[in-house]
């Protein structure tokens, strides 16, 4: 028992601090089909088992990341009252380290669970906590928690405030108490001192509320008599987030920190319920009326949601960002869903993964956010890459590119394209829905122009199944618009899985832009990057076939006019550690 005690923290030691730092390739290259094996993730973050959704809380503390997460310890589905906040640390952000539950409903306010939250540094740099309990009656509330030790660099056990529940909806601004919660970061006004903190709700209206509280102690709040942000008939507002981000540069900032505020723009991501993906509005904020005035907003046009811009057209929600003050950056965390049927998770006895947290800057032109894989997980490479250097593509080409885990592997493509006036023009009358679009021009369909090319992963020997994220160009009047997408319509010969193709514009011009792509495969996970991370797309794909060393990773041109890539590499990934039992 001692003997094994000892080991395991051995082994954690040597996970955290690299003493030995051994990263021997593990795969198990069996084909045998184990649903709860061969889907499981390599390199993405879960829990060991059980159900787990939003990130909560992540932060860097004493020189470890820590990540919380909505969690049910007893299942692999959601639960509405033992959710409790699952925790893990790590050195890299790559491996992952599992603790005990950092949270769990004990208190009357808390008692159906413990929902999600975020983490504030106060002025002493400590960590408190505020999330949202479910008490007895379901009704949500704001509670606070600080750690025990607060020297103890894993942060193991919090304790609840006293003074819980330290927010409650209030009902003058017609709150439904089911629709209060998720408190942000805290940031401090510099004029006043004041914390601010946002919740997200909604009012009976259906409009789409976030509520600001402001606090001189970080215990005793007041609601500002005006929402921070609103907007009508979005429903319910979850998870808001709120940062500051450069005009010009690649660095993170601090939401607490004074700045010159023409150097700076200001996000607010909201996650919506009713669509269950997660938006984000770039704008200005009146650091002394408290006013947010974003640039573009939720508009409704014949029911669909226009001028807002998503993290990612996949599957990504719940999302939270932080400031790692190591990297002077700031990263994004997404929960990404299962889109297997509720029997298949139980079977597996485990539902949910976080993407690969994303550091995350303001595009050049301003009108949109950057997102790239955060620079540590390209030690999970394997070198060198199998590499294509300058290849034209005919038409109506499909090439294996061997020599690689194409079950666990991490892409980079390039094209170049000319013949630009050979793009297919896009027709007025249709749908310029770009999901629609991509459904309608999958990757399988040859027509007339610039497209489809891209990537085939996850492909079966005889093409029974396979994923394909590639990109088709058109012409509209006198420009290009670049489509991307990723299609799961053939993912899987089990057709009880969730199999949409997902699809987004990508805001680059053909004419002095290379069209690149990078796919992180994770055996059931597919997570692209277009455009440079301008456009993003997560996916879930359960293959029978296309599994471990029986997956084939292709790139091909489905469109009657040639291109070139300009470059691939593509790499093997090693398996991270990441919550192993030990
Ligand atoms: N998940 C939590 C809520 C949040 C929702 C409950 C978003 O706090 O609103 O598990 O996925």
């Amino acid at each position: 028992m001692r003997t094994s005690w000892l080991l395991s923290k051995f082994s954690f030691l040597i996970i955290l601090y690299g003493v030995v730092h051994i990263e021997a390739f593990h795969q198990t290259h069996s084909s045998t089909f184990n649903l709860n094996q061969t889907y499981k993730p390599s390199f993405h973050f879960q829990p060991s088992k059980n159900w787990m959704n939003d990130p909560n809380g992540p932060m860097r503390y004493k020189g470890l990341y820590h990540i919380f997460y909505q969690h049910n310890p007893k299942g692999a589905i959601w639960s509405n009252n033992s959710i409790v906040w699952g925790h893990s640390v790590s050195k890299d952000l790559v491996n992952w380290f599992s603790l005990q539950h950092a949270l769990t409903p004990t208190k009357p306010y808390d008692i159906n669970g413990c929902w999600s939250g975020s983490v504030t540094f106060l002025s002493n740099n400590r960590p408190n906590i505020l999330y949202t309990g479910i008490d007895k009656n379901n009704h949500q509330t704001q509670n606070l928690a600080i750690p025990k030790n607060a020297s103890d660099p894993f942060l193991r056990e919090w304790i609840k405030s006293p003074k819980n529940p330290i927010m409650l909806p209030n009902i003058v601004n017609k709150i439904n108490a089911t629709s209060f919660r998720d408190p942000t970061t805290a940031w401090i006004g510099h004029h006043d001192g004041l914390w601010r903190v946002l919740v997200g709700s909604q009012q009976k209206d259906n409009r789409g509320i976030t509520l600001l509280f402001k606090s001189k102690d970080f215990i005793n709040w007041i609601q500002a008599k005006y929402p921070f942000y609103s907007a009508k008939k979005i429903g319910m507002l979850e998870c808001p987030d709120f940062f500051p981000v450069l005009i010009n540069g690649t660095f993170g900032l601090d939401t607490s920190i004074k700045y010159d505020h023409d150097s700076i723009r200001y996000v607010l991501k909201v996650s919506l319920i009713d669509v269950s993906h997660d938006y984000y509005l770039i704008g200005t904020y009146d650091t002394i009326k408290d006013v947010y005035i974003p640039k573009n907003g939720f508009e409704q046009n014949n029911n669909e949601l226009t001028l807002v811009i998503r993290y990612d057209y996949g599957k990504f929600y719940a999302s939270k960002t932080f400031y790692d003050d190591a990297k002077k950056r700031r990263v994004l965390w997404g929960w990404i869903n299962e889109s297997s049927i509720r029997e298949d998770d139980v079977q597996k006895g485990w539902s949910g993964i976080q993407a690969i947290p994303r550091t995350l800057w303001l595009d050049k032109l301003g009108k949109q956010l950057i997102q790239w894989p955060i620079v540590e997980i390209e030690k999970l490479r394997i070198n060198p890459p199998v590499k294509l250097h300058s290849k034209v593509l005919k038409r109506g080409t499909l090439l294996e590119i061997s020599g690689v885990t194409a079950a666990q592997a991490d892409v980079e493509i390039s094209f170049e394209v000319n013949d630009l006036e050979k793009a297919q023009a896009l027709n007025p009358s249709w749908k310029m829905d770009p999901q629609h679009l991509c459904t309608e021009n999958g990757s399988k369909v040859k027509e007339t122009g610039l497209g489809p090319f891209g990537l085939l992963v996850l492909a079966s020997k005889n093409m029974q199944e396979y994923t394909s994220i590639f990109f088709k160009v058109f012409r509209a009047n006198k420009k290009h618009v670049v489509l991307m997408c990723s299609d799961q319509s053939r993912s899987s010969l089990n057709h009880k899985n969730d199999l949409t193709t997902y699809g987004a514009f990508v805001d680059v011009n053909p004419i002095y832009d290379e069209l690149s792509i990078r796919t992180l495969i994770d055996h059931s996970v597919v997570e692209s990057f277009g455009g440079q991370g301008k456009t993003c797309i997560a996916s879930r794909v359960y293959p029978t076939l296309a599994i471990n060393d029986n997956a084939h990773l292709h790139v091909f041109n489905n469109g009657t006019v040639d291109v070139k890539i300009e470059k691939l590499s593509a790499w093997s990934m090693k398996k991270a550690k990441i919550n192993e039992i030990h």
